[in-house]
């Protein structure tokens, strides 16, 4: 068999809990599959370069058969060099007296910086994925500052929210989550989201008839799924890193494998499907075919209430990206 060609992931914030959680799936052919190898570009900021040394050095004590190289930087330019992932996970928290119009600014820059490396550097073919937050605008930010990579290159996580979704579900049932299928989580990844359980099967039937609720589903449902990384903080005193690094390693995996008639929600930039805004990175129900290509899935039908949430959800999208563009001299 002919040997494949290393596949150059660049991954920032490479020193941070979702990164330590993420690096080795990814070596281990998680990511890509257990033939093909990859090469690790690891991106941190000036003050987290010795803790990256740590974790590479760790990389290179696990002797993965797949990997090829490591580079660790603090440099966008040689950090996004010819890779064909940007897994941009490191943004800056939010922190005690910081506004949500702060944070927008501040994140904002990161990315433009980041796009702007990844448009002159990577390859034209690079595909990115924004998961620090807040990750559908910082992903639209990074993508407007790419001017000559295409839209449908760019996207943001919300895998995390339909594999929590898919277990509060299949825990209400009493069914093992893998029975639970044709779950979309909508709009923005903030508490605003939308998991669609009208159109979610659950062992093939309704999940609505299995449930049999609608008031536990609107009312518990969603909203536990909404504020499911809160009560994780609660719980563990840190943020959700294992279930991050997990989403990042699924939605990765699933934008380049044929769905084979499911779907999965990814953020992208959106063409006004189902009535979305046009432009926005938004997420929607997405299938991948035969040759690799993604695509809104069509003809899913949404209850008025459905309707509503996500209209709702994008709303937000909409006042991040005025808010955002605004200081950051950005036009839509
Ligand atoms: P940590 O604070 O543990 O790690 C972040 C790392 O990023 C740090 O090592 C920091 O030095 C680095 N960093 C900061 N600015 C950087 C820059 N400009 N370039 C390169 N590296 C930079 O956070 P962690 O728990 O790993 O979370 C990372 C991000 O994921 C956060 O923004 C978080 O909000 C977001 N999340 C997104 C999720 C999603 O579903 N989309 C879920 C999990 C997580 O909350």
């Amino acid at each position: 068999m002919m040997k494949k060609d290393p596949i150059r992931v660049a991954v920032t914030g490479a020193a941070g809990n979702i990164g330590y959680a993420l690096l080795f799936r990814i070596a281990s052919g998680q990511m890509f599959g257990p033939d093909q190898p990859v090469a690790l570009n690891l991106i941190e900021i000036e003050p987290g370069m010795a803790a990256l040394k740590g974790v590479a050095m760790e990389l290179d004590d696990c002797a993965f058969p797949l990997v090829t190289d490591i580079v660790q930087t603090a440099e966008l330019d040689v950090g996004f060099n010819d890779c064909d992932w940007a897994l941009l996970v490191g943004s800056v928290p939010r922190k005690a007296g910081m506004e949500r119009a702060d944070l927008l600014g501040i994140n904002g820059k990161i990315f433009v910086g980041q796009g702007q490396a990844i448009n002159d550097h990577a390859k034209s073919s690079c595909r990115v994925l924004v998961v620090g937050n807040p990750c559908n605008t910082n992903c639209l930010i990074a993508m407007k500052s790419a001017t000559d990579i295409p839209n449908e290159q760019f996207f943001a996580m919300t895998r995390l929210d339909e594999n929590r979704a898919k277990t509060q579900l299949a825990q209400k049932a009493g069914v093992p989550v893998k029975e639970v299928s044709d779950l979309c989580v909508w709009g923005n990844h903030s508490p605003t989201m939308f998991p669609d359980f009208y159109n979610t099967r659950i062992a093939r039937q309704k999940a609505t008839d299995v449930i049999g609720d609608e008031t536990w589903l609107k009312e518990t449902f969603v909203p536990t799924v909404g504020q499911r990384g809160k009560a994780i903080i609660e719980a563990r005193g840190a943020s959700s890193a294992a279930s991050a690094a997990n989403a990042v390693v699924d939605t990765v995996r699933d934008l380049t494998t044929p769905t084979r008639g499911s779907f999965h929600s990814v953020c992208v930039h959106s063409s006004g499907e189902y009535g979305t805004p046009p432009g926005i990175i938004t997420s929607m129900p997405i299938t991948v075919d035969a040759v690799g290509n993604w695509r809104v899935v069509g003809g899913i039908g949404l209850t008025d209430y459905a309707k509503e949430q996500i209209a709702a959800s994008n709303e937000e999208l909409l006042e991040e990206r005025k808010i955002a563009f605004e200081q950051l001299g950005l036009s839509i």
